[in-house]
C-alpha cells in the first residue's frame, strides 16, 4: 500500500456530512436559501448517494405522515404518540417541529416521482394511522436525485469517509477524512457543518453469526459516525441508553409493520395464544405507558420475550390467518375471491421486495407461502437509531417559536451545543419516530437554520497547518503499522503488534452482548456486569491504538470500528447512570427492575470534554410544552 496521500483542501460555507435522508433534506433546503444569499453548500458521503444510507435498498412505507391538511391528526396527537411510545422521554419541541413540516417532505417525494399507493378515490393508502404505503424500491434514488440537482455535481464528494471534526475555539469549522478509492486525504473547511451520518449497527453481537455474519435489520454500514463526530466535537448527547430492539421476521430481518397494521395480523406463541392479550396484566406494571394505545414498542417486545423465557416460543406472525380474514368477505364469489387473494399475495411479497429483499429470498428458499402458513418472528440485537423507536443522539436546540425561554433553546434550530455544528436524523436524540420522511424534514429544518447561522457568522476560521497534518498522520497510521509489522508472523491476521478490525469488532460485540444486555444475556444487565464491561472496554480502547489496515478498504473498517466504540462507551455510561428499568423489551436492569417516575422521568445527558478527556453524565428535566393528556 503506497504511503503517499495527496491532501485535497475544499473550502465551503456549509458542509453537509452524509448523503442519506437527513443530508438530502438539508441539501435541498440549504441550496435554496443559500442561492439567495450566495452561500456555498458542499456534501460529502462515504458511499454513493442514490443508494447510500438506510434507504439504499428501498422502503415499502413512509412511516410518518401526519396529514395536517386533510385534518386527519394534529401535531399534539403525534407528540402524545411519540412520548408514550418512548415511556415519557421525548422532546415536545423537536417532535412538534418535525410533525408540522413532514407532510411537505412527503408531497415533495411524490412530486419528484415516488409512487405512493392511492385508493379508488385518489387518497393515500394508509398502512396505519401515521404510515403510508409506497412502491419504494427506488425511494432513495429519487430523493438523492433531487438533492444532487439542488447541489450541483461539483459540490458533491462521494466515497469519502469522514473521520474527525475540525474544532477551533470550541466551534466546528470543518471535517477531515479520506477517499475509500483513491490515495487522497480530504480537509473540508466550513463556516457551519451539518452532521447526518446515520445510526449505529454492530455494537452488539448480532444473531446472524457464522454464515449469516453481517446480516442485520439496520444497515451494517451505519457504523456510529454521527455519534462519534458529535461526541468528539464536545457536543452534549442525550438518551444514549435508549437503544432500539425491533421485532423482525426471523433470520432475514423482514419488517413487521405492514403485517400488524395493514394486514391486521396477530402475533402468537407456539400454542396460538395472543400474548398481547394473555399477558395484558403485565402492562399494568409500567405506569400510564402500559395503558397507551398502541402499546409502546418496547412493551410489545417485553411481552413476547416473557413468552420465550417461559419456553412458549417460537413466536409466530399469523400471516395465513390475516390473509384469510381479509379475503373472507369475498367468499362465495370465486372470481372476486381469487382476485383478492392474488392482490394480497402481491402486497405481502412487495412489502419485502421493496425494502428487505433477503426476506423474500428466504421465504422463496424455504417454500413459505404466507397465505398458507405462519412465519417466525423474534427480537433482534440492539441498534442505535433515533429516527425509529430508539432515541440516542445529539442534544439540539429547538425552534424559537416552540421552545424559546426554556432549556431546549439556544439560538438556532437543530444546532448542537457546539457552535456551528448542526444535526438531523439518527444524529439527533430525543425525537423518535421521525423515520425516513421526518428525517428528511428535520434535515430541511437544519439546512435552513445552518444557512441563517452562516449569514450571522460569516467568517472562515483559519485552520493551522500543523493540526491537519497531525490528523493526516493519525488517520493513515493503521496502514503504516501493518507495513511495519506484517512480516513478524506467518499469518498476517495474527500478530502481537497489531489487531485487525474484524477481531476488534468481535471483541467489542462480545463484551456488549454478555455484559451490557445483548441477546445472549436476554437483554438484561446489572451494576456488576456494567462495571466488568467498563473494565474490559478500557483494554479494548488501548488495543484500538494498534488497529492495523492492509489497504484502504480495511482502513475504512478501522475507522468505522473506532466510531462504533464511542457509541458503545456512551451507551454503557448511560445504562449505568439510570438506576431503574424504563424500557423493558429494550433492556432490563435486574438490580433496578421497576419504573421510577419520581426520580427518573428525565433525560440522561452526557458530554465528553475534549480538553480534559473526561465524561460527565447528568439529568435534564423532561418539559411538557404541549397539553397532550
Ligand atoms: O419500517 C457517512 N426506515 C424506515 N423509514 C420509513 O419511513 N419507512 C419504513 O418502512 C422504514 N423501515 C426501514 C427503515 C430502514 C431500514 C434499513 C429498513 C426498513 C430495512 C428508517 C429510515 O431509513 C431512517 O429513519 C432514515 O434513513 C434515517 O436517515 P439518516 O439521514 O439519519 O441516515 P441514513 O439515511 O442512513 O444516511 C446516513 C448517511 O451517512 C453516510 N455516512 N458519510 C461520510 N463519512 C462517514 N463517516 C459516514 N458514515 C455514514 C452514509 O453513507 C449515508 O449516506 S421500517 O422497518 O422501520
Ligand atoms: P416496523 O416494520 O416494525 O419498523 O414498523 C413500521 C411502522 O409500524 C412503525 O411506525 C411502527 O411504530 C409501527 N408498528 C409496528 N408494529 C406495530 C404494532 N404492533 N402496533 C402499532 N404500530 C406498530
Amino acid at each position: 500500500m503506497p504511503m503517499n496521500f495527496e491532501t485535497v483542501e475544499v473550502t465551503t460555507d456549509l458542509l453537509i456530512i452524509g448523503g442519506g435522508m437527513g443530508a438530502c433534506g438539508a441539501a435541498v433546503e440549504a441550496s435554496y436559501w443559500g442561492k439567495k444569499h450566495g452561500v456555498k453548500v458542499t456534501l460529502v458521503d462515504k458511499a454513493s448517494m442514490p443508494r447510500s444510507g438506510a434507504v439504499g435498498m428501498g422502503l415499502s412505507a413512509i412511516n410518518l405522515y401526519v396529514g395536517l391538511a386533510e385534518g386527519k391528526n394534529t401535531v399534539e396527537d403525534y407528540i402524545k404518540y411519540v412520548k408514550y411510545d418512548l415511556m415519557g422521554v421525548a422532546r415536545d419541541d423537536l417532535v412538534a417541529n418535525i410533525a408540522r413540516h413532514v407532510d411537505s417532505s412527503v408531497h415533495l417525494f411524490e412530486q419528484w416521482g415516488l409512487p405512493l399507493w392511492k385508493d379508488d378515490d385518489g387518497n393515500y393508502v394508509h398502512e396505519g394511522r401515521w404510515q403510508l404505503m409506497i412502491s419504494g424500491e427506488s425511494y432513495k434514488v429519487i430523493v438523492a436525485e433531487a438533492a444532487k440537482n439542488a447541489l450541483g455535481d461539483e459540490n458533491i464528494y462521494e466515497r469519502v469517509f469522514i473521520t474527525e471534526p475540525l474544532i477551533i475555539d470550541g466551534k466546528c469549522v470543518g471535517a477531515v477524512g479520506f477517499s475509500v478509492r483513491e490515495n487522497k486525504y480530504y480537509v473540508f473547511k466550513a463556516k457551519a457543518v451539518m452532521c447526518a451520518m446515520g445510526g449505529t449497527v454492530g455494537v452488539f453481537k448480532p444473531k446472524s453469526t457464522g454464515e449469516g455474519c453481517g446480516r442485520s435489520w439496520y444497515p451494517p454500514f451505519s457504523t456510529g459516525s454521527s455519534a462519534y463526530f458529535t461526541m468528539k466535537a464536545g457536543a452534549e448527547m442525550t438518551c444514549q441508553e435508549v437503544r432500539f430492539v425491533p421485532i423482525r421476521f426471523k433470520d432475514a430481518y423482514g419488517p413487521v409493520g405492514a403485517w400488524f397494521l395493514l394486514f391486521k395480523s396477530r402475533a402468537t406463541n407456539a400454542a396460538g395464544e395472543n400474548y398481547m392479550q394473555t399477558r395484558k396484566d403485565e402492562l399494568l406494571n409500567w405506569g400510564k405507558y402500559g395503558a397507551a394505545i398502541p402499546q409502546p414498542a418496547n412493551l410489545r417486545n417485553h411481552l413476547g420475550l416473557l413468552e420465550i423465557k417461559e419456553g412458549k416460543g417460537p413466536l409466530m406472525m399469523r400471516t395465513e390467518e390475516a390473509i384469510a380474514n381479509l379475503a373472507k368477505q369475498y367468499e362465495g364469489d370465486e372470481k372476486a375471491f381469487k382476485k383478492k387473494m392474488k392482490t394480497l399475495e402481491n402486497e405481502a411479497w412487495e412489502d419485502f421486495l421493496d425494502m428487505t429483499i433477503s426476506q423474500a429470498l428466504l421465504w422463496a428458499a424455504t417454500n413459505v407461502e404466507p397465505e398458507v402458513r405462519p412465519s417466525e418472528i423474534n427480537a433482534t440485537e440492539p441498534y442505535f437509531i433515533s429516527s425509529h423507536s430508539g432515541a440516542s443522539g445529539a442534544w439540539v436546540s429547538g425552534p424559537e417559536d416552540l421552545s424559546a425561554g426554556t432549556d431546549y433553546f439556544w439560538g438556532y434550530a437543530q444546532m448542537t451545543t457546539v457552535p456551528g455544528l448542526f444535526a438531523a436524523g439518527d444524529a439527533t436524540g430525543a425525537c423518535a419516530h421521525k423515520f425516513s420522511s421526518g428525517t428528511h424534514a428535520e434535515g430541511r429544518i437544519a439546512g435552513k437554520s445552518a444557512v441563517k447561522y452562516i449569514l450571522d457568522h460569516n467568517t472562515q476560521t483559519e485552520i493551522p497547518e500543523e493540526m491537519v497534518a497531525k490528523m493526516k498522520e493519525v488517520i493513515f497510521q493503521p496502514l503504516a503499522l501493518f507495513e511495519e509489522h506484517k512480516n513478524f508472523s506467518t499469518d498476517e491476521n495474527v500478530n502481537p503488534n497489531y489487531i485487525i478490525p474484524k477481531q476488534y469488532m468481535f471483541r467489542l460485540q462480545k463484551i456488549m452482548d454478555e455484559y451490557v444486555g445483548g441477546v445472549s444475556s436476554n437483554f438484561s444487565t446489572n451494576k456488576a456486569s456494567l462495571d466488568r464491561a467498563a473494565e474490559l472496554l478500557v483494554f479494548l480502547k488501548e488495543d484500538g491504538e494498534k488497529l492495523a489496515a492492509r489497504d484502504l478498504y480495511e482502513l475504512l473498517r478501522v475507522w468505522e470500528n473506532k466510531h462504533r466504540f464511542w457509541q458503545a462507551e456512551a451507551h454503557l455510561r448511560a445504562v449505568a447512570f439510570r438506576e431503574e428499568t424504563r424500557w423493558p423489551g429494550y433492556y432490563f436492569r435486574t438490580d433496578y427492575p421497576t419504573l421510577q417516575e419520581e426520580d427518573w422521568l428525565c433525560f440522561v445527558n452526557m458530554k465528553w470534554d475534549p480538553i480534559k478527556d473526561e465524561w460527565s453524565v447528568f439529568k435534564r428535566p423532561v418539559l411538557n410544552l404541549f397539553n397532550i393528556d
